[in-house]
């Protein structure tokens, strides 16, 4: 359960850091069957429906930015987010009926993978009201040179800032906008086993990791079920048939009832169009949107 104190740090701040959260055997299979999948990837030479590579991936020395959409790689992934130790903490925030809209586990790769550009989820996948928050579970141990992810505190009560770059989205705040606040940031860094909880208006990113091993955190976008997807955002679910749209939301309810009254709440919307030539993960939307980066490249990879 979440404490009262937890409670209103993720109100106050827009995140919450929770440690010992995964069981030690659950923790255990994750970070098993994590390896064995970064293991099969030496077999794939150009991103697919499972992986996102790194630049420097190859056969010998697999790197990845993503396994995408873990939950429909393996089943351990299901259950975890449908155990009651994950449910007790994330059905305080956004109720007892809650759906989610994906998954996807960020292996940045060790001495040199790639940052993640500071962003708001809300700028990529607007919905009917923003009871939406990502569970980033820490399947590795993360310190402040592995990548760790850092958030603004207090950013999802801002206004949502500009994610374009020359009239195109590319997923990404400019690190020269002063309202970003990124000398604010406050790195998220724990034990393999910790989770954070973020609003999805926090904004966030990360930077390359410096470490020796990949940092394995594995993410779940949740929402009330009674948040809908606004139309045309980019999402899991552009490009799906209305029939393949209801059984997915059905597919991905976590716990509690489905719901086709979406509650309209007076939230900040700006469609994430035009989108930029590769939209197929948030490293190819900012890579090839023109995102300006606010991280120091490394030449180490
Ligand atoms: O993996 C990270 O450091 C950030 C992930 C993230 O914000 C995202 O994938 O939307």
């Amino acid at each position: 359960m979440l404490t009262k104190n937890q409670m209103a740090d993720y109100w106050r701040d827009g995140y919450v850091l929770i440690e010992d959260a995964v069981p030690a055997g659950v923790l255990k299979n994750l970070q098993s069957v994590t390896v064995d999948l970064i293991e099969q990837s030496k077999e794939v030479t150009t991103h697919n429906e499972i992986y996102d590579l790194d630049k420097s991936h190859s056969k010998n020395n697999p790197r990845l930015n993503r396994i995408k959409t873990p939950h429909l790689v393996h089943q351990v992934y299901q259950d975890y987010l449908r155990s009651d130790a994950l449910l007790d903490l994330i059905q305080p925030l956004l109720g007892p009926h809650i759906r989610m809209n994906n998954s996807k586990l960020n292996t940045k790769a060790a001495q040199g993978g790639a940052p993640v550009e500071w962003h708001q989820d809300w700028a990529f996948y607007p919905h009917t009201n923003d009871d939406l928050l990502a569970v980033g579970v820490m399947l590795s141990d993360i310190g402040e040179d592995d990548g760790p992810l850092q958030m603004i505190p207090g950013s999802h009560k801002e206004p949502v800032l500009s994610h374009f770059n020359n009239g195109v989205f590319c997923g990404a705040i400019n690190p020269d906008n002063p309202a970003a606040r990124l000398n604010d940031a406050v790195s998220i860094t724990g034990k393999a086993g910790s989770l954070s909880l973020h609003h999805v208006r926090t904004t966030h990113g990360s930077a390359p990791n410096l470490g020796a091993n990949p940092r394995l955190l594995l993410l779940y976008e949740l929402a009330s079920a009674d948040a809908w997807p606004i139309g045309g955002a980019l999402s899991s679910f552009t490009g799906m048939t209305q029939q393949e749209l209801w059984s997915t939301f059905n597919d991905n309810m976590v716990c509690g009832e489905q719901s086709i009254t979406p509650r309209l709440t007076e939230v900040p919307v700006l469609m994430p169009v035009p989108p930029p030539d590769d939209a197929s993960s948030i490293f190819q939307t900012q890579s090839s949107g023109g995102a300006k980066s606010a991280f120091v490249k490394t030449d180490l990879a």
